[in-house]
């Protein structure tokens, strides 16, 4: 019955994770995901959570299903972190925002919303971009395009090239967007030069579609909104998927937010139904236990704080090993230039590496990158980084 479905390639993130658990090297260093590990490599449960986690556990409460859009105050949390608390766009009402399945589920729901009701929208996303981008919209039925962001060779963003090719797009054509720490090459653009894009986008009545999945990594939680606050200072309409999978480290729990931004209060209240509609009819309603995290987390003053303090504390410690990894290589290999390791932003350095150098990095030293020669920096930490960087040497000195 089943003969004719095909089988699954696998994914080439997580497939790499399954791969890297059953290498047997004891020296393997897993920098494939998107994972931020501490300095011992383990993955950190934040203070902020465990003082909401007892909050949840004590006394243990009965757990209806929420609401379709999930707990008010996850959703009240994701628009203050993303247009800032006093933001106008907030007090008129005209964001629709629903609490979702991690960043990915608010992409999905976002996906499915502009199928139904911009049924002729193309999707654009960056050159390269996260792989499920990709396979989210064309599993909404999307056809999905992409516009140049990332020259390789010179390791820049080929900005005139990428705003020619924005330029030149259909009305209502959605533009997917990095806002900070550009998956998977970590170079963002400068605020001029999103200044520009969004000029561009709003000439063209273009849909811009913001994925902000590693708020805070990059500056700081203000400055890395920065796109999508002036996007709404423009007047634009603007679709923003947002993940707490990484800046609150509660990957499993599934933890994301979909907000729309709109005119006025009337439409947004119309597309706030649709979204509910939309998760009704693909999952009904989201699990309650994250969403009580990100509630008790975003809306008590102190945890905020001390949440805000955690983030930046894991940001420094990338940015220490990106200037660790630099110099190491800079030391082995002076004839070459590693400028790019700390102008990168965020979890990832977009080495470059080729196939043969990414697999002999997998195979000789079980150092695991990702096949598009991306790193994920938050894997290392002081007792990794000499190790890794002497694997690299090895398969960049022929
Ligand atoms: N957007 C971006 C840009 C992104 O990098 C990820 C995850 C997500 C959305 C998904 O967020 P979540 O809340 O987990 O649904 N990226 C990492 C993990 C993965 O591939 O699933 C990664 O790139 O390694």
């Amino acid at each position: 019955m089943f003969k004719d479905v095909d089988y699954y390639a696998g994914d080439p993130i997580l497939g790499l994770v399954d791969k890297f658990f059953a290498d047997s090297n004891p020296n393997k260093v897993n920098l494939s995901i998107g994972i931020y590990y501490d300095k011992d490599s383990k993955l950190p449960v934040l203070e902020c959570v465990k003082t909401a986690e007892q909050r949840i556990a004590d006394p243990i409460t009965p757990r209806p299903y929420l609401p379709m859009a999930g707990l008010l105050g996850h959703r009240l949390g994701c628009q203050n972190l993303l247009f800032g608390k006093d933001a106008p766009v907030l007090q008129q009402g005209r964001v629709a925002t629903i609490a979702t399945i991690g960043g990915s589920g608010a992409l999905r729901v976002g996906a499915e919303f502009i199928h139904r009701w911009f049924p002729k929208s193309k999707c654009y996303v960056s050159d390269p971009t996260w792989g499920n981008h990709i396979a989210i919209f064309e599993g909404s039925g999307i056809e999905v395009g992409s516009y140049p962001y990332y020259d390789k060779a010179n390791s820049r963003i080929k900005f005139d090239e990428m705003l020619e090719f924005i330029e030149k797009l259909n009305k209502h054509d959605v533009v997917l967007l990095h806002p900070c720490c550009h998956n998977p090459t970590g170079m963002d653009l400068t605020r001029e030069q999103w200044d520009k894009v969004l000029e561009v986008i709003k000439q063209r009545e273009l849909i811009p579609f913001m994925d902000i999945a590693y708020q805070g990594f990059g500056e700081d939680m203000d400055s890395d909104a920065y796109a999508i606050r002036k996007a709404v200072d423009m007047g634009l309409p603007v679709f923003v998927s947002n993940s707490f999978s990484k800046n609150l480290s509660l990957y499993g729990e599934r933890v994301g937010g979909l907000s729309v931004v709109c005119p006025s209060a009337d439409e947004a209240e119309r597309v706030f139904g649709q979204l509910n509609f939309v998760v009704r009819s693909i999952y009904s309603s989201p699990p309650s236990h994250g969403g009580h995290v990100v509630d008790i987390v975003m809306n008590d003053d102190k945890l905020y704080q001390q949440w805000v303090g955690e983030v930046y504390g894991m940001r420094d410690r990338i940015k220490a090993m990106r200037l660790k990894l630099k110099s190491v290589l800079e030391a082995k290999l002076p004839e070459q230039n590693f400028d790019y390791i700390t102008r990168q932003n965020g979890m990832f350095s977009f080495t470059g590496l080729n196939p043969e150098q990414i697999e002999r990095l997998q195979s000789d030293f079980g150092v695991y990158l990702i096949s598009n020669s991306r790193m994920c920096i938050a894997g290392l930490n002081v007792d990794n980084i000499d190790y890794v960087a002497n694997a690299m040497v090895e398969v960049l000195k022929e």
